[in-house]
């Protein structure tokens, strides 16, 4: 940028934000007092030492749900702190978790996994065997079905990260399960893959082979690290872009048949009721879905001025086309900026400027996917479904009211 252009952009941005003021910052003309950081040594490495977040950033963490309380804590989940997080990518100590029976702790060396049923040869591999096959890495979404169930129609969580954080966004390491099948040799009659966990629950699921050849992972690694014991190590099954729970941790077994094996998960849950009376069953694919992290429910805002809304938007059956962004509960809309990178059925980082006036606002977005598939509102949604009690598979617009003092709250079924 030649050095007329650089003032003339500082200018113009300048104008939309109003200034650094309005942003939050205090311009004092005052020299800054030299801190005693300045003035001693800091601590020393400590080698042996896993790396943690600073002290002041105790308050990211992840939380159980507020709304619904388990009296045992063996079938739980926790929630992943997203107001808090920049980018498209979940931390490993703060990816949500939810297990059925309690994180088992496997050892490494002594965990056996099974591929049999319909197969040429069955096979057994122990983590160094697993290891030795051509690996791939690749950043997907990770949601778990009843993620919103508590808040369909009014609201009963605060903050993001009780509305929508069982979300994570992660980078997978593992082996394509095609190349696993495809050493056991798939019977040609094969058509269904049952996956089978290693913990209390013992929790397994059906998936059609199809799914299972096209893009399912067996994972040993997240973000860089092997798996974490709550995440499934040391090897977990990754479906991507389809509802967490079939992406089976702790996997001990995979048998190939010729049909599902209609298991609990697969009939007293994880369906969903219709408006006919009638229950759906295997609904895996997470469908578009979007919610804008800050400023979210809790938050509050610091005047009127400059904000960048920001928030995150992400798709099973795709990548992300675009997300619309609303500060008047709907009448308006107005396009955000999609930020790169946007990869299939990943979380994709979306912003938009905006001037606050001061006056009551809600904030909300709505995002559309590759396959041109529009995220709905309750209204829409309740065309096609029956939202009663505490359903899965909800992806409908998040709205956020901002008040005149500048509090932030959920507005579910209140616009
Ligand atoms: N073996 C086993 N796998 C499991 C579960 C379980 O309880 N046991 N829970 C499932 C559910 S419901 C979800 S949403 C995801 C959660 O994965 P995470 O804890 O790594 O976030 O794991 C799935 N896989
Ligand atoms: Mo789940």
């Amino acid at each position: 940028m030649a050095k007329n252009d650089r003032r003339d952009f500082l200018r113009r941005s300048a104008a939309l934000t109003g200034g650094a003021l309005a942003a939050g910052g205090t311009a004092r003309a005052a020299p800054l007092a030299v801190p005693a950081t300045n003035q001693e040594p800091g601590r020393i490495i400590e080698e042996s030492a896993y790396g943690v977040p600073s002290k002041f950033e105790a308050h990211v963490k992840r939380r159980r749900s507020d709304v619904l309380k388990n009296r045992q804590n063996l079938s739980d989940w926790s929630m992943t702190p997203l107001q808090y997080q920049p980018g498209i990518i979940t931390p490993n100590g703060l990816v949500f978790e939810r297990h059925h029976a309690g994180t088992p702790d496997i050892d490494q060396k002594t965990h056996r996994l099974a591929i049999h049923g319909m197969v040429k040869q069955p096979l057994q591999f122990t983590m160094d065997d697993i290891v030795r096959y051509p690996s791939v890495s690749r950043f997907h979404f990770h949601e778990c079905s009843g993620n919103g169930l508590t808040d369909w129609l009014k609201p009963a969580s605060t903050t993001v990260q009780q509305t929508h954080g069982l979300l994570s966004g992660v980078l997978w390491t593992g082996v394509p399960a095609s190349t696993l099948l495809d050493e056991a040799g798939i019977d040609p009659k094969g058509k269904w893959v049952l996956f089978e966990g290693a913990d209390a629950s013992a929790h397994t699921r059906s998936i059609p082979l199809e799914k299972v050849l096209d893009d399912t992972l067996i994972v040993y690694a997240m973000n860089g690290e092997a798996l974490r014991p709550e995440n499934g190590y040391p090897v977990r099954v990754v479906i991507p872009g389809w509802e967490g729970n079939v992406s089976v941790k702790w996997l001990r077994r995979v048998k190939v048949a010729d049909q599902p094996w209609y298991f609990r998960s697969e009939t007293a849950r994880y369906t969903d009721p219709m408006p006919d009376g009638k229950w759906r069953q295997f609904s895996m694919v997470m469908e578009c879905k979007s919610v804008i992290t800050s400023p979210s429910g809790g938050q509050q805002l610091k005047g009127p001025g400059f904000y960048e809304v920001s928030g995150l938007a992400w798709s099973g059956s795709g990548k992300i086309r675009g997300v619309d962004v609303s500060f008047d509960g709907g009448k308006n809309w107005r396009e955000a900026v999609v930020e790169d990178p946007v990869m299939d059925k990943s979380l994709t980082r979306f912003k938009a400027a905006w001037n606050w006036d001061g006056t009551p606002a809600t904030l909300m977005s709505r995002a559309v996917d590759s396959n041109g598939y529009v995220q709905p509102s309750v209204a829409d949604l309740r065309k096609t479904r029956a939202i009663v009690g505490f359903v899965q598979h909800n992806n409908v617009i998040q709205p956020w009211t901002v008040s005149a003092n500048g509090e932030v709250r959920n507005a579910i079924g209140q616009v």
